[in-house]
């Protein structure tokens, strides 16, 4: 029987290379206002929906979610907001993969490029006929060059400042074996490295919290790299990261090991894998990544305010 207090959400699940996307697609609260407006009255009005999506006891930490908004102009597409666990995502590569897909397989979107907001600027995504999509992000930068942090425990590190729609600390000699074999390891790892930032005061730019760790070490034959990404809430990305992989390419470009049009195949920790490639407009790095999605569940969640744990366990 249906409670008449109860609320109900229509979610879309994907994944894109094995990391989970739970969009809202209808029964989401109505706001009001600009992108930037709705954005605001989400965070602090309805925060609670983002820990009933994306925590126990109806989720794990591992789900990424997002709040579908309507286009605010009639260029755009669709405007997204990701969550997760802990809070709240600038841009999202694999989710806006997920977005695309989940929007094809709704039936609102047709092959073609369509423009997307999000809370860092706008991003173009490219659905192509069989299913893959390419989606242009936000300009990357590297922000600081070679940084050292002393980890207790493990001594001086070295790694690259950069943004690609989220903020990034990119490490090489970390001395970790990049093997999903090794996963709780590198979560220890990634999880003290950042803490060591923390605890060093080393920020983005304007003192932005680095909210992502990436490593990078060897990959198979016919990769350029692979990846290992700590997201905030002590959860590794299981697909190679859009935007660690946008950071990186700024890098790479920075560091002139990098050129337009060239492709940059990176595998994930669980070896799937996203392509990326960088255009320089105006000087700066416009990265492309290049994934695929897959509906795998479409659900109605129940929200019953008797329930105790309906928000989240704490
Ligand atoms: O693909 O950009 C990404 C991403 C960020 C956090 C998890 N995935």
């Amino acid at each position: 029987m249906t409670k008449s207090t109860e609320s109900r959400l229509r979610v879309i699940d994907s994944h894109t290379g094995g990391e989970p996307t739970r969009l809202i697609v209808a029964g989401g609260p109505v706001l009001a206002g600009s992108f930037h407006e709705q954005v605001t009255a989400f965070k602090t009005q309805h925060d609670r929906l983002r820990v009933a999506l994306c925590t126990e006891p109806r989720a794990s930490d591992i789900c990424v979610g997002g709040l579908l908004l309507p286009p605010t102009e009639a260029t755009l597409a669709a405007g997204i907001l990701f969550f997760n666990n802990v809070g709240y995502l600038g841009m999202c590569g694999h989710g806006t993969i997920g977005l695309v897909t989940t929007l094809a397989w709704l039936g609102r979107l047709s092959p073609g490029v369509h423009r997307i907001e999000t809370p860092v600027g706008i991003v173009t995504a490219e659905l192509h006929p069989h299913g893959p999509v390419s989606v242009t992000n936000v300009a990357s930068y590297r922000y600081a060059y070679r940084v050292q942090v002393h980890m207790p425990g493990h001594g001086l590190v070295t790694g690259d400042i950069a943004w690609g729609g989220n903020w990034f600390f990119i490490c090489e000699d970390h001395h970790q074996m990049l093997h999903i074999d090794h996963i709780d390891r590198l979560v220890g790892f990634s999880t003290d490295l950042h803490q060591a930032l923390i605890a060093s005061g080393i920020t983005g730019a304007h003192g932005a919290a680095i909210d992502h760790i990436e490593l990078l070490g060897p990959a198979d034959v016919g990769f350029d790299a692979k990846n290992f990404v700590l997201c905030p809430g002590k959860v590794y990305d299981r697909s190679a990261c859009g935007t660690g992989t946008s950071a990186r390419l700024a890098c790479l470009v920075a560091d002139g090991r990098w050129v337009e049009g060239q492709r940059y195949r990176v595998q994930s920790i669980i070896g799937s894998v996203l392509e990326g490639t960088v255009e320089l407009i105006n000087g700066e790095v416009i990265p492309t990544l290049t994934g695929q999605a897959w509906v795998t569940a479409d659900s109605t969640v129940i929200l019953d305010p008797d329930d105790p744990y309906c928000f989240g366990l704490k």
